[in-house]
């Protein structure tokens, strides 16, 4: 008999991100997290960082010639279903992921606007912002958190504290290309509010989502793996929407079940949610 997770088509996604020597964020939470989805995980390294619970130490950005070589590699040989866009670091990167956009297919594009590290390290050039503007026509879904969308819509986080304020800067990046925004409110971790909400915008549809927050200080990884978890769900064809849910139970069940590993902000469990859900009980 087959399995009823098992399929004649294996879904395949790519991660254009940086590498966390840490295991909790950049490529390596993208490819426990597309496992964890039962997706084929490809992958084209951004950069190298050196970095534990406690921090980052070193960042070496790859040439960008070597990042177009990995895109081209995986393009040629593998039919893309979704590609999620990390840490991109620089221009001359974000130039390089433009061009290889613009002429080879790799499904639909979810870009998560990495600026910061949790630990507030600069994964982003602040000269590159405007280059990163530049690459929403080519995106299908961009997930903000609130600060990254107030860098993006050039907007003062202070005024982010309404839903319309929210829904507003979210339509400036509709207006420049993108077609959806997820705007992440659950960083907030100085926040008083016993939910956190995401805002799913699309021309023609808003949605806030929430789910209870968990107080703990070990969410290395979160945005990574709501990205990388989206992207996998898109991968398999699911409606933005429905990926979106997953994708923050995904999270919320990473951060709710952490392994609490490390002496700082230790990294989410990449299995917690497929256990809760008993999604992989073969009886
Ligand atoms: O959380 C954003 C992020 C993205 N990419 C890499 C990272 C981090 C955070 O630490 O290390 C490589």
């Amino acid at each position: 008999m087959q399995h009823p997770l098992s399929s004649a088509h294996t879904p395949v996604a790519l991660t254009i991100a940086g590498s966390d020597s840490g295991g909790g964020a950049g490529i390596q939470a993208d490819l426990k997290t597309f496992q964890m989805r039962r997706v084929f995980g490809c992958s084209a390294v951004t950069a190298v960082t050196a970095q534990n619970t406690k921090g980052v130490f070193a960042i070496c950005p790859v040439p960008p010639n070597v990042v177009t070589a990995q895109l081209e590699a995986v393009a040629d040989d593998f039919a893309i279903n979704a590609c999620k866009i990390g840490m991109l670091g620089d221009v001359a990167t974000i130039d390089a992921v433009k061009n290889a956009l613009s002429r080879l297919d790799f499904g639909t594009i979810v870009l998560d606007p990495v600026m910061v590290a949790k630990g507030g390290a600069k994964l982003l050039q602040d000269e590159a912002i405007a280059a990163l503007m530049d690459l929403l026509p080519l995106v299908d879904v961009v997930t903000p958190n609130l600060v990254e969308l107030a860098h993006l819509a050039n907007v003062p986080l202070e005024k982010l504290a309404s839903d319309d304020a929210i829904f507003a800067a979210a339509d400036a990046l509709l207006d420049r290309g993108a077609k959806a925004v997820i705007a992440k409110g659950g960083h907030q971790n100085d926040s008083q509010s016993a939910l956190c909400v995401d805002w799913v915008v699309t021309a023609s549809d808003r949605m806030a989502l929430s789910c209870d927050r968990v107080n703990t200080k070990h969410t290395h990884g979160t945005g990574c793996s709501f990205s990388a978890c989206l992207c996998a769900e898109l991968a398999k064809g699911q409606s933005l929407q429905d990926a979106a849910k997953i994708a923050k139970d995904f999270v919320f069940y990473g951060i709710k079940k952490t392994p609490a590993l490390g002496a700082g902000s230790g990294p989410i469990n990449h299995w917690a949610y497929v256990d809760a859900l008993g999604e992989w009980n073969l009886t």
